[in-house]
């Protein structure tokens, strides 16, 4: 009897290792949930398409082994003769329609949401380049509009070889597109050359970067903290080199931040001015 219980612990205790170290893989290999809204209804709708999907496969597999099982010719079977059937073509026709019906619904309402830009508080203009990424602040006042190029930041001896590769090599850069946390910023994606692709997974978004073209994104993030994302359209031999870093700052450190860049923007604005503009040195330096 004691053996028998041991036994039976040693299978139960195998059997849920084996299905825990399954689901860690599943997780491990399943879309990312995300920090953003969209993210996460992207997520709870990937796992719903996938359950279906992975119902129908075992129903419908289900029922060709069984079938294949229980009817084959070893057993004497005799093949159905049958030319059509009214009832079975009505059922193949009507359930599919309504399985596809049941995945549009919840899929339909999470892409409209998806592509609604209305009420954004802010608009940053994101440009790719081979192989960086623009990033222009929209300002209500165009003048005080900023733009600063954001560059691969990781170290060439990494790239080389001749450092260890940190764990976020190939995703730094030198100035991070900053953004605020609990603000619903649009970003109108474009390209200046070829065709590149803006995506930052925990968001949720991701659209073409194509030249003469403009696509809307948006993200309302919650959580302030270092996003990561890559160009994901092969644009040329530097692909691979053109990551993407968005910090998200707390509402009052993002409006300090941006004032800092408006401020530093009409500063360089003035000095050119005057360089280019003899009048305007006078009525400064008289003034
Ligand atoms: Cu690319």
């Amino acid at each position: 009897m004691n053996t028998l219980k041991s036994i039976t612990t040693k299978v139960a205790l195998s059997l849920s290792l084996v299905l825990a170290s399954g689901l860690a893989l599943a997780d491990e290999l399943n879309l990312r949930a995300g920090v953003t809204e969209i993210s996460k209804s992207v997520y709870d709708l990937h796992n719903l398409i996938l359950l279906i999907c992975v119902l129908i496969g075992v129903v419908v597999y289900g029922v060709m082994f069984v079938s294949m099982y229980l009817h084959r010719k070893s057993r004497g079977h005799e093949p159905a003769q049958f030319d059509d059937n009214h009832v079975l073509e009505i059922a193949w026709t009507i359930i599919p329609t309504l399985i596809l019906v049941g995945m549009f619904i919840p899929s339909y309402g999470v892409l409209k949401e998806m592509y609604n830009t209305e009420n954004a508080e802010m608009t940053v203009e994101v440009r790719g380049y081979q192989w960086k990424w623009e990033y222009k602040y929209v300002d209500e006042d165009y003048n005080n509009s900023f733009s600063f190029f954001s560059n691969l930041a990781t170290p060439r001896a990494q790239i080389k070889n001749r450092q260890v590769k940190t764990e976020t090599y190939l995703l730094e850069v030198d100035e991070p597109l900053r953004i605020p946390a609990n603000r619903k910023v649009k970003f109108l994606v474009t390209a200046e050359d070829v065709i590149h692709a803006w995506w930052v997974p925990d968001f949720g978004i991701k659209r073409d970067a194509i030249p003469g073209i403009i696509n809307e994104l948006w993200a309302i993030v919650p959580e302030p903290g270092t996003y990561r994302g890559q160009c994901t359209e092969l644009c040329g031999k530097d692909h691979g080199f053109m990551p993407i870093v968005v910090e998200v700052l707390p509402e009052v450190e993002f409006d300090l931040w941006y004032q800092d860049k408006v401020a530093e923007k009409i500063a360089l604005d003035q000095s050119k001015k005057s360089q280019s503009d003899p009048e305007f040195l006078t009525v400064s330096s008289g003034g």
